[in-house]
């Protein structure tokens, strides 16, 4: 099963506020340059109506919504995080194996749990689903299939609040017509050649010869579309410990605009942030700082360092030169600071994975 919480930051403010519920909810992270600059992380679908979704600018966000009774609000992640690490336990009760791939989803292998049956699974997943929204008060959709893959893409089938089961007798005729931006890693640009290739739909690139698209994609990704198409996916349902990021967040002693106060709590922060690395053995190539100002909204500046790293003082420096730069931007004062690293590698690099490379 793949289980996808729905619209789920915007989902987690009307928790907090049920009065919200029938009005467009858009949750954005504001960049601070203007009242409306930033982008929008995600909307209720009453919102999505309007056509707002995850990645729209803001103002357009407001063009579209005005007139209605929309509520914008800033992220606030560590109230999602606790939400959703709710969610996370209760899921675990019900699996053989669990894996958790974002803040909002998780792969569970229920395999031995239904004894390989599909429409016990179907059962096993209503039951999951009426446990979560009893014991937490959110509603997600979740995809049944013969592998992740399937059911990853049955997931996003029937969303919100769906459960799609694919049995693997169906996989072929559930792919087939869906268009081929659906695969994992078939972004844009991808999407743009292979459709110059005559290849609009999954099936159709089921059908390619695989040979010609080794050729023109190399190798291993050639590979991956003709399987992926197929509906071909042996990858095991494992535990992960690699975070995608290691961030450590704090509260000022009082409110501020000064660098060096701000930075001597960041020194700290940096500490925790470096000991974490060491012990993991990952360079990073992401920074990022967060800066939560007394109106409560988020700021964030990052910064792509020029290699991966597992250095203290080039986060020191890196760190620096971001909230440098946010102070002379932004006007309010500051009342959290947070350090995020990201862009993991391990220092043997290893790729085992092919979700893991895209
Ligand atoms: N998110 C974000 N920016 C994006 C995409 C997502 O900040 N461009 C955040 C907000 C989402 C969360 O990640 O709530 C989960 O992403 P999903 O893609 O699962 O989207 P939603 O859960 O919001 O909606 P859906 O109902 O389509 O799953
Ligand atoms: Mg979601
Ligand atoms: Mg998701």
């Amino acid at each position: 099963m793949l289980v996808d919480f729905d619209y789920f930051f915007a989902q987690c403010e009307e928790l907090r506020n049920p009065a919200l519920k029938d009005k467009p909810v858009v949750v954005g992270v504001y960049s601070g340059r203007t009242e409306d600059s930033g982008a929008v992380s995600t909307a209720n679908y009453v919102a999505r109506k309007f056509g707002v979704k995850s990645g729209l600018p803001l103002y357009l966000a407001k063009k579209r919504l005005k007139g209605t009774e929309a509520v914008f609000l800033p992220v606030d992640y560590e109230f999602y995080e606790q939400i959703s690490e709710k969610i996370m336990q209760v899921l675990r009760s019900y699996v053989d194996s669990f894996e958790q791939t974002s803040i909002d989803e998780a792969y569970l292998d229920v395999t031995q749990k239904v004894r390989g049956g599909f429409e016990a699974a179907g059962d096993l997943a209503q039951k999951i689903k009426n446990d979560v929204k009893c014991q937490v008060g959110i509603v997600f959709s979740v995809g049944i299939g013969p592998n992740k893959l399937v059911a990853k893409i049955a997931a996003d089938s029937q969303k919100p609040n769906g459960l799609k089961v694919v049995k693997p007798e169906e996989v072929q005729h559930f792919l087939s017509p869906l268009p081929v931006n659906r695969l994992l890693g078939v972004g844009r640009k991808t999407t743009a050649k292979l459709n110059e290739l005559g290849i609009e739909t999954v099936g159709a690139l089921a059908r390619y010869d695989v040979q010609k698209l080794k050729d023109i994609f190399g190798k291993k990704l050639g590979a991956y579309f003709h399987n992926a198409a197929k509906g071909v996916d042996n990858q095991p349902v494992e535990e992960t410990d690699e975070p995608v990021s290691i961030s450590r967040i704090s509260t000022l002693k009082e409110n501020t605009r000064d660098l060096m106060v701000v930075l001597k709590k960041t020194d700290q922060l940096i500490e925790d942030i470096h000991e974490d690395v060491v012990q993991r053995n990952i360079t990073f190539k992401q920074v990022a700082v967060i800066a939560i100002m007394t109106d409560l909204s988020i700021r964030s500046r990052s910064k792509m360092l020029e290699s991966a790293t597992s250095d203290a003082e080039g986060l020191r420096r890196a760190v620096r030169e971001l909230f440098e730069k946010f102070l002379g931007e932004s006007k309010l004062e500051i009342r959290r600071v947070g350090v995020k690293i990201s862009h993991f590698a391990k220092e043997e690099v290893e790729q085992k994975r092919l979700t893991s490379f895209f």
